[in-house]
C-alpha cells in the first residue's frame, strides 16, 4: 500500500465539511488508505491564503499530494473529480469502487463532471451572494440583498432546483440506492459535498436545503443521503475531518 497524504485548506471558524476536501477524506477511507490531513484557515471573504499558490499555482483546494515508495518527488493531483477518479483508478485495490458494465462506467464519468460543472458552480454563487451581502454596510446592504436575491431566485437558486430535481428523478427512475449499479461508486463520492453537506448538511450553502424545503422536495435524495451518511466510512471521514479541525 502506498501512503498518501492529502493538502486541504479550511475555514477556522467551520469543519472541515465546509470544504471540498471532505469527499476526499470520505474516499481514502472507503479505499483505506494511509493519509494525513493539512489544515489551512481561509481568509474572512472565505478566500484561500495566497501563499498556498506555492502548492499548486491555480490556489484552490482540495489538493492530494501521494508520495510512492522509491521517488524522492510526491505527485501532485488537483480538481476533486480528478482526484477521486485518480484515487478509484490507481488505488481501489479491494475492487471496492468498480462498476459493472460499460454503461455505468460512462454515467459514474458523467456524475464526476456534472457535480462540479453543473451543480456546484449554482452553490458557490450563492455564497458569493452571501457574503456581499454581508461584506457592505447598512444601506447598501438592503440593496445589494435585493439584487442578490433577484439573482438566486431567477438564476442561481432556479437552476440549483432543476439540477436537484434531475438527481432525485435518477435515484427515482432506478428505484433508489446508489447513483449508479447497486453499490458505492465515485459517483455517490463526488455528489457528497454538494448534497450531504451542503443541501442536508450545515455545508457553506446549508440554507438552500432548508430554503428549498429540500426533504420534502426531493425524498429520494434524501433517501440516498440518509444511506450513504450511515456506511462506517463516512462516519470515520466525518469523524478524522472532526478531529483536524479541532487542530486549527
Ligand atoms: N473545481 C474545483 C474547485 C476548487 C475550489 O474552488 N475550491 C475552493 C474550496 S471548496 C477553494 O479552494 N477556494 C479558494 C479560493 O477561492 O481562494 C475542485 O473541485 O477542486
Amino acid at each position: 500500500m502506498y501512503p498518501a497524504a492529502c493538502s486541504f485548506w479550511n475555514s477556522t471558524n467551520t469543519s472541515l465539511e465546509d470544504s471540498r476536501a471532505s469527499r476526499i477524506v470520505w474516499v481514502l477511507e472507503v479505499l483505506e488508505l494511509d493519509y494525513e490531513v493539512k489544515t489551512y484557515a481561509r481568509d474572512r471573504n472565505m478566500l484561500a491564503p495566497k501563499e498556498l499558490k506555492k502548492l499548486w499555482p491555480i490556489g484552490l483546494f482540495p489538493l492530494l499530494q501521494v508520495f510512492k515508495q522509491g521517488l524522492s518527488e510526491s505527485e501532485t493531483v488537483a480538481e476533486s473529480g480528478h482526484i477521486v477518479s485518480y484515487l478509484a483508478r490507481n488505488y481501489d485495490h479491494k475492487k471496492q469502487l468498480v462498476t459493472k458494465t460499460p454503461e455505468d462506467t460512462e454515467l459514474a464519468d458523467y456524475y464526476l463532471h456534472f457535480a462540479e460543472g453543473s451543480l456546484q458552480p449554482h452553490l458557490v454563487s450563492m455564497l458569493v451572494n452571501r457574503i456581499a451581502v454581508q461584506s457592505v454596510y447598512w444601506p447598501v446592504s438592503v440593496l445589494v440583498g435585493a439584487v442578490t436575491l433577484q439573482m438566486n431566485s431567477k438564476y442561481y437558486g432556479a437552476r440549483l432546483k432543476s439540477a436537484l430535481e434531475f438527481l432525485d428523478s435518477q435515484l427515482e427512475k432506478k428505484g433508489g440506492g446508489y447513483f449508479v449499479g447497486d453499490s458505492l461508486t465515485v459517483a455517490d463520492l463526488i455528489l457528497d459535498f454538494p448534497i450531504n453537506q451542503n443541501i442536508f448538511g450545515t455545508g457553506p450553502v446549508g440554507g438552500a436545503g432548508r430554503e428549498l424545503n429540500a426533504i420534502q422536495a426531493y425524498p429520494h435524495l434524501y433517501k440516498w443521503h440518509q444511506l450513504t451518511t450511515s456506511l462506517p466510512s463516512h462516519i470515520r471521514a466525518m469523524a478524522r475531518e472532526k478531529t483536524e479541525v479541532a487542530k486549527l
